[in-house]
């Protein structure tokens, strides 16, 4: 389980493009967000480097949390 801090989470919108962006990825994951928390929870066989680079052309940059 990958956890990521991601600041520019403000609403459902947000936490559906970063859904959309890591399914792109591997579309097998499962993405929890927590919009109070700008937190993502995700479960991927992805390299976290591939999920950081893609979230952050989405823009939502990303630090593990
Ligand atoms: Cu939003």
């Amino acid at each position: 389980m990958l956890t990521l801090q991601i600041p520019a989470i403000s609403c459902g919108h947000c936490a559906r493009a970063i859904t959309e962006a890591v399914l792109e990825l591997d579309p097998a994951a499962q993405v929890m967000i927590d919009i109070d928390r700008k937190q993502a929870s995700i479960n991927t066989s992805a390299a976290t480097a591939a999920i950081l680079a893609r979230l952050d052309d989405e823009g939502y940059p990303a630090t593990a949390a």
